[in-house]
């Protein structure tokens, strides 16, 4: 942002020139902030956190703070570009017209699609998490084309169906309760640096009295703030989870007549299985202390911790899914308040999404019309396989050779795993992409046409949120910048290109968002305040009641499942490759977005690996050396940060630099792995074995 423009404070009042907008943090996090947006004379000026809005209380993240200046960068994406260098020579391009873009991308997708349309395939994640500017226009774009459809498994997908499978939907505790909560169980989530607004929540506890416990392989930011911190190795919950069960048992703290009344699978076996009960006695603190690399008394302790007090909260967030038991850990973890009745107090439970309880109020079908569709039921392809299948042939199994790649709201170059294989098929000679963007980033260096897309500040959307259970709007505060579109339009667009006739293509981004939720949301409510709640009841599963069949906690079949790649369950891979690593947020980029703001990422300074003391001498390794972290699959090159944050035998590979921005090109998915969790097809990126050594001067 220019250094000449003033910035008001918008708690005092502005000056008359000055308009106010409501808006909402579009990016891929829980706390789905309200945003107050000041704009003078056509440019904004300011965003700030709603003073009014529950969980923002008028403050915002570091990097949304200086959302402006992502807006207002001067490598902002202003005009539609056309590729003139081969795949595989750096990337050229010249700026054509929208209509030529235009008539030349349908042309391309209608040649393919009268083939086979399941050769096109869209990619998109939550770069905007806005139900207008997400999936729509482009949804019923590609309904209408019948192209393949996308898996979107890249984040949440172990988790989410772990709790389904668990409590019938992606649901949990209400996020003010914290606040009253007198043990929080911070597991598998770095809040300060990626849930903020939580925190908030966790330190009214802390300040009452409440203990705050951190359960994270690395020494977090978070952890430090915590009464405790248990790191254990990664991938490792499900089995500490299975330990507390055991001590739970031991120790008679179970709520008998909670379990009695509202789980099922606890004591009664099935189809041959055991119930969770006779798997928990499997599982002493001794045991849980050796595959978790912790002590027993930690696990002792942490039980009594969580039965003798009361409210008992567990905040669980999703890095601890990204390993092969990802989806068992969460089950099993999610058990624990069914076991002790934690769920018979507001303050009391777990809260890992809190996106199910919108699902009644919105209208997914009436925003994506999957009516469109004319053909049979289109194959679907898992996002977090990427790599792998735009390099796979054709064949009965898999159906067509990917051909087209339109892509939007993510940078899968940067961010899907095993990125060796992704910019291999990125690169394929023969592949036509198309990337939405609003900077030049990794996968638009690969694209065909690079379309520039509007920011938050330049379009219209409506939110919901996985942290909180309030609806947002996002008022369009500005015109677009330079030639730059909404998704929804460059959807409209491409549908009118292609000759899609179809009125609902004419629907204007207010006609959307006036379809988005059922009438109880109530529209131009929403857009008089800023955000809507939505009724909640405060103590969700205090009489059972959950959101399964027949309202009963289902305990059955979860189990522990080991990682694909640890020293235990793949001792000859560790025997070369030794060091897990864990690749989880930095604080000041959000995913890959935000690399490219300079004064984000002047505070992160360089890619860099967090390892211990010991695995650093055991290698000769001394601080700030440069280091490439590697394996079978990849090389990643970054600079060694000897640090207490590491606990010995796992480093901490902080993410996610864009590869042009890192060191020789490369950031630290060349190493992680394309397979699967036990639960809900998602990456593993947690689950990986490297080895480090000096990069020679
Ligand atoms: N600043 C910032 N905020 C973000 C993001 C970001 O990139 N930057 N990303 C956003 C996104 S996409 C998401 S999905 C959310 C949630 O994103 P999450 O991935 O849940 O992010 P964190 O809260 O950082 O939690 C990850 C924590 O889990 C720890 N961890 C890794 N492996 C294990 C394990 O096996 N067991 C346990 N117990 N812990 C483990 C990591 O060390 C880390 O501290 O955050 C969002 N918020
Ligand atoms: N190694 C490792 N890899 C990971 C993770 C990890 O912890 N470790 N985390 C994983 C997780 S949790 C996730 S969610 C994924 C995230 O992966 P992505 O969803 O790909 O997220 P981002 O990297 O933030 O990229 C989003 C892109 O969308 C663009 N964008 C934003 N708004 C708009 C818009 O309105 N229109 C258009 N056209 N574009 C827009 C942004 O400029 C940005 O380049 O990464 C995963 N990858
Ligand atoms: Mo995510």
């Amino acid at each position: 942002m220019p250094a000449q423009i003033a910035m008001p404070n918008l708690s005092t009042p502005p000056t008359p020139s000055t308009r106010i907008v409501n808006g909402a943090c579009p990016h891929d996090c829980p706390d789905t902030c309200a945003m107050r947006i000041a704009v003078e004379n056509g440019r904004v000026i300011k965003v700030q956190g709603a003073a009014d809005h529950p969980s923002t209380q008028g403050a915002l993240c570091t990097k949304v703070s200086r959302y402006a200046e992502r807006t207002y960068h001067a490598e902002r994406l202003l005009q539609p570009l056309k590729r003139v260098s081969a795949k595989d020579e750096p990337p050229r391009f010249e700026p054509v017209s929208w209509a030529e873009a235009l008539a030349d991308i349908a042309g391309r997708l209608t040649a393919i699609a009268a083939r086979d349309p399941q050769a096109v395939l869209p990619y998109s994640y939550a770069g905007t998490m806005g139900l207008l500017q997400g999936e729509a226009m482009a949804a019923r774009f590609f309904n209408r084309l019948g192209a393949s459809r996308l898996e979107r498994t890249i984040c949440a997908a172990a988790g989410g169906a772990a709790l389904a499978a668990t409590y019938g939907h992606k649901v949990g505790m209400h996020l003010p309760y914290f606040a009253e909560s007198r043990l929080i169980i911070i597991w598998g989530s770095n809040s300060i640096a990626s849930n903020l607004h939580f925190w908030t929540y966790a330190m009214r506890a802390k300040r009452d009295g409440a203990r705050l416990i951190c359960i994270d392989p690395r020494k977090t930011e978070t952890a430090d703030k915590c009464h405790q911190h248990i790191a254990l190795l990664p991938g490792t919950d499900g089995a500490l989870a299975l330990g507390l069960m055991h001590e739970l048992i031991a120790n008679n703290a179970l709520d008998q007549a909670y379990l009695r009344d509202h789980v099922d699978g606890w004591d009664d076996a099935k189809d041959g299985e055991p119930g969770l009960r006779e798997k928990a006695l499997a599982w002493p603190p001794e045991r849980v202390a050796e595959v978790c690399g912790i002590s027993a008394d930690e696990v002792r302790q942490l039980a009594r911790d969580y039965a003798g007090t009361a409210p008992a909260a567990i905040r669980l967030n999703y890095g601890m899914q990204r390993v092969r038991g990802g989806g068992n850990a969460v089950r099993l973890i999610a058990l624990l308040p069914c076991l002790t009745g934690a769920w018979r107090h507001r303050a009391g439970g777990l809260l890992l999404s809190s996106s199910g309880w919108f699902a009644p109020y919105k209208n997914t079908a009436a925003l994506e019309m999957p009516e469109l569709l004319a053909g049979p039921e289109p194959r679907l392809i898992n996002m977090s396989t990427i790599g792998d299948d735009l390099l796979r042939p054709a064949s009965p199994e898999f159906g067509p050779q990917i051909e087209a790649v339109i892509v939007y709201n993510s940078n899968p170059v940067a961010v899907a795993p095993e990125s060796p294989q992704v910019v291999r098929g990125f690169q394929r000679a023969d592949l036509f992409t198309v990337v939405l963007e609003h900077f030049m980033t990794d996968t638009a260096d690969l694209a065909d046409y690079v379309l520039p897309a509007t920011t938050q500040l330049e379009h219209l959307d409506v939110h919901t949120s996985y942290g909180h259970t309030d609806v947002l709007i996002n008022e369009q505060a500005i015109a677009p910048l330079g030639e730059a579109r909404p998704n929804t339009q460059i959807f409209r667009d491409l549908a009118a290109a292609c000759g899609f006739t179809d009125p609902c293509f004419a629907d204007t981004d207010e006609q959307l968002a006036r379809q988005a939720f059922t009438a109880e949301i109530d529209f131009d409510a929403l857009r008089a305040q800023g955000w809507q709640s939505l009724p909640v009841v405060p103590a969700p599963f205090a009489l059972g009641q959950f959101l399964t069949p027949n309202g009963r906690a289902q305990a059955g079949g979860a189990d522990y499942v080991a990682n694909y790649e640890s020293r235990r369950s793949s001792p000859e891979l560790a025997a070369r490759y030794p060091l897990a690593m864990i690749s989880p947020p930095a604080r000041n980029f959000l995913n890959s977005s935000f690399v490219n703001v300079k004064s984000l990422r002047d505070i992160e300074g360089e890619p860099l690996i967090e390892l211990h003391a010991d695995d650093a001498a055991a290698r000769g390794l001394v601080d700030g050396v440069m280091v490439r972290v590697f394996n079978d699959r990849g090389s990643y090159s970054c600079r060694a940060r000897i640090s207490g944050r590491a606990r010995p035998g796992v480093v901490n590979g902080l993410g996610i630099w864009w590869r042009k921005l890192g060191f020789a090109g490369t950031n630290v998915n060349e190493v992680t792995h394309q397979q699967l969790t036990d639960l809900g097809r998602a990456p593993s990126f947690y689950d990986c074995l490297v080895e480090l050594e000096a990069l020679p001067l």
